[in-house]
């Protein structure tokens, strides 16, 4: 990725705006979440601005006064750049970069430079890059290169830096490539996800809250040693391990990309397919950082996305992490209910999660008797694979399993003795 070397810390001023009921308090603990973001993004916050409004200003969604306001501000704190917690139209953004003689941006565009600077992986760079160029293309500009699109600030780094100059044909013709690109690469992984799904189990996905410790989990459950620290967005890429739950069976076990309050629809639509991972799952552990003042908003925030991506009705075990940052009772204890308190980091309470996990898949699970002539070993082969055999009992003809199976196997099971209806195998074999 052509990242340009930063050789100056980029000064910045956070607006937030109290639109409607919206109140101060909320804005301000937005603002603190953003100020985090242009932290991971490698710049320094040096000053912040509250408005209340009852509905944005549609030429500078701050009005003219405010917006001449933050002008002087932003000359007095000798600052880079403004950014706004709230997305901004192009035209708006113009209109700013007028008023204010320097770059404005918006919260979608600071989500996407952390974003290009941590892909990382091929895939994970062309998903960035598309994201990118579609949050680009309404906003390139007639002539020359205007102020948001000077190089090495906050919403001018990452892949496609270099198709800012070129006409909008030539990114439309740029996305089509990335499309096409991700779709190989995403049908050989479809491909290889299918197979595993079939032959390993139940498929469990890590979601939640950006930094609310879902890699630390996956490498205190697994040998995936995945990177985990204390910085948003550190995973995009995601990566599955086998896990052996307490009962004997084994899960796969994902941990993917973190979801963020007003998680940019650019990003949603070009990992789509990096977001499959969630959807097609059995079970979701959603990971919650449960010493956060702000866990059930994130709770929330992290349902929203899970709607939009097709996964909002995937059963989930709500788990409170880094208990062992929280001393007395929680203040949402009785909001939460059913969630498992562990703390990755210690360790803590991973036993009661593992067997939560086994005893949410098992009540998915059916118990099925099943019948099987002893010539069909392929059969019993079967049910020895995808199940978990309870019972076996051979007579001179039949082998008689109690079998428990998940839906999916239970699906493959019928498909294969539909399959055998036209030969050797008579109906009412089967006990089913
Ligand atoms: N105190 C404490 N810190 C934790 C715990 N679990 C994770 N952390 C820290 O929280 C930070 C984020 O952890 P990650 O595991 O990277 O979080 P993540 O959910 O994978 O985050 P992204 O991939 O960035 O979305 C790291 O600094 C971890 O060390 C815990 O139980 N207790
Ligand atoms: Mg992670």
């Amino acid at each position: 990725m052509a990242l340009i070397e930063r050789s100056f810390q980029e000064k910045i001023i956070l607006v937030g705006v109290a639109l409607g009921s919206k109140g101060y308090e909320e804005v301000e603990s937005d603002l603190d979440e953003l100020a985090l973001l242009v932290d991971t993004a490698g710049a320094v916050v040096v000053g912040r601005v509250i408005q209340r409004r009852d509905r944005p200003d549609p030429a500078t969604y701050v009005g003219g006064g405010k917006a001449e306001e933050i002008h002087r501000l932003s000359e007095e704190l000798d600052v880079d750049t403004v950014v706004f917690d709230e997305e901004l139209s192009p035209a708006q953004q113009r209109n700013l970069e007028k008023i204010f003689g320097r770059t404005a941006i918006d919260r979608t565009a600071v989500i996407l430079d952390v974003f290009a600077q941590n892909a990382s992986t091929p895939e994970g760079k062309a998903q960035v890059e598309l994201a990118l160029l579609s949050y680009r293309l309404p906003r390139l500009r007639g002539k020359g290169r205007s102020l948001s699109q000077q190089v090495g600030r906050i919403g001018t780094r990452g892949p496609g830096e270099t198709k800012l100059e070129e006409d909008r044909r030539r990114l439309l013709e740029r996305m089509s490539t990335l499309r096409r690109e991700l779709r190989e690469i995403q049908s050989t992984r479809q491909l290889q996800r299918r197979s595993r799904v079939r032959s390993r189990g139940a498929t469990v996905s890590l979601v939640g809250y950006t930094n609310a410790g879902k890699s630390t989990l996956m490498n205190v459950l697994t040998d995936a040693n995945v990177l985990a620290e204390d910085r948003l967005f550190a995973t995009l890429d995601p990566r599955t391990r086998r896990l052996p739950l307490p009962g004997g069976e084994v899960i796969t076990l994902t941990d993917t990309v973190g979801f963020i309050k007003k998680l940019p629809h650019q990003l949603i639509e070009s990992f789509k397919s990096t977001l499959e991972v969630i959807s097609e799952a059995d079970l979701l552990i959603h990971v919650v950082d449960g010493s956060s003042k702000s866990a059930v908003e994130q709770m929330a925030a992290v349902r929203e996305v899970l709607a939009e991506i097709g996964a909002g009705s995937i059963e989930e075990v709500v788990v409170l992490n880094k208990m062992d940052r929280v001393v007395g009772e929680l203040p949402f204890e009785g909001d939460i209910p059913d969630a498992i308190y562990i703390s990755a980091k210690e360790g803590t309470g991973v036993p009661d999660l593992l067997s939560e996990v086994s005893t949410r898949l098992r009540r998915r699970t059916v118990l099925k008797e099943v019948s099987v002539p002893i010539e069909h070993g392929e059969i019993l082969a079967f049910l020895h694979r995808e199940g978990e055999i309870l019972s076996e009992r051979s007579d001179e003809t039949n082998i008689n399993v109690l079998v428990r199976l998940d839906p999916a196997s239970l699906g493959l099971l019928e498909k294969m003795l539909s399959d055998r209806k036209s030969g050797s195998l008579a109906d009412g074999q089967f006990n089913l």
